[in-house]
């Protein structure tokens, strides 16, 4: 058998699933979840072989109205990810698709922009229908054929991220259409995010997963320090910054307990992870204007006048 290898864009509105649904695929950790918006922040690459076939997922940020700079780099970096792919899986929760809070109802209009934005590049993708754990049968025909109809997709899978419901069916259709390319990369590589960066984004997760609440404009991660030691086990330093001095206590917490919560799960997950000792230092630090600063930008590769 030939050796088949190329890159599938999973795409579509914050929250989605997309990064869930690439670790599922891959069948490993390579991005991180939050039930935040706007979790992923620049296009994450997760390797997943099936059978001759290295499919190359790029897990990308959600494609939504943006409004600041990050937003605007995000969305672009999203789109980029898309053109570049040889498959594009638009990733549509169905449990939004259905609901009527506001964040389903933000939901449903990015994914209109998003049908509207694929129409636009004439590009055919492929529709997913997420979360179908949490939505009634035949609701779901509903949906799929009023976005079908649309005319941007080539075909429908209905799954579930979360438990993997219908996901090797679309992993099978998605290695019959990679081309026939050597591999891009080692078959037991997974991943190709720098330790540093992995690191600062594994932090991020529990940051989020402790305070999404109370941290509305959300904080960055950064790694100061990764130092490999004599005896195997490596020494971490991260700051954690956020916009305003106010979410300074938030984040440490009473007594600071919160931050000595998220220091302890990151920490645990890295030692996983790197599958060796971490001793991880985290500070607080307070930055109106990361979020328009050029380095930031530049240390995720995203682009920072989109
Ligand atoms: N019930 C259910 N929840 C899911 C499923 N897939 C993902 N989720 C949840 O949806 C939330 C968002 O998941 P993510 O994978 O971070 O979504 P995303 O599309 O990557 O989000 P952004 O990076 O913010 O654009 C998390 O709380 C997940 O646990 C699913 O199949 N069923
Ligand atoms: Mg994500």
């Amino acid at each position: 058998m030939t050796a088949r290898a190329g890159f599938v864009a999973v795409i579509g509105a914050p929250n989605a699933g997309k990064s869930t649904l690439t670790n599922r695929l891959v069948g490993a950790k390579v991005s991180i979840v939050t039930q935040k918006v706007q979790t992923t922040r620049f296009p994450v690459r997760g390797v997943a072989m099936a059978g001759e076939a290295q499919i190359v997922l790029v897990d990308t940020p959600g494609i939504f109205q943006p409004r600041r700079r990050l937003d605007r780099a995000m969305v672009r970096a999203a789109w980029g990810g898309a053109d570049e792919a040889d498959a594009i899986v638009h990733l549509v929760d169905a449990a939004a698709e259905l609901g009527d809070k506001p964040a389903d109802k933000k939901a449903r209009i990015d994914v209109e922009t998003i049908v509207e934005g694929l129409k636009g590049a004439g590009k055919q993708a492929i529709l997913a229908l997420n979360k179908v754990d949490a939505v009634k049968r035949e609701a779901l025909l509903d949906i799929s054929k009023r976005l079908f109809d649309t005319g941007v997709y080539s075909e429908v899978f209905m799954i579930s991220a979360a438990t993997g419901s219908g996901v090797e069916d679309l992993k099978k259709r998605l290695a019959e259409l990679m081309p026939e390319n050597p591999w891009f990369y080692p078959e037991d590589q997974t991943a190709d995010l720098p330790a540093r960066l992995l690191a600062a984004e594994i932090t991020r997760e529990k940051v989020y997963l402790r305070v999404h609440e109370e941290l509305p404009y959300s904080a960055a991660v950064e790694t100061t320090k990764f130092e490999e030691r004599q005896d195997g086990s490596v020494r971490i330093e991260q700051t954690i910054v956020v916009e305003r001095d106010s979410q300074r206590p938030i984040v440490l917490g009473k007594g600071g307990q919160t931050l000595k919560w998220i220091g302890q799960k990151s920490r645990e997950e890295l030692e996983v992870i790197l599958d060796r000792k971490v001793h991880l230092f985290l500070h607080v630090a307070v930055d109106e204007k990361w979020a328009d600063k050029k380095e930031f930008y530049g240390s995720i590769g995203l682009e920072y006048d989109s």
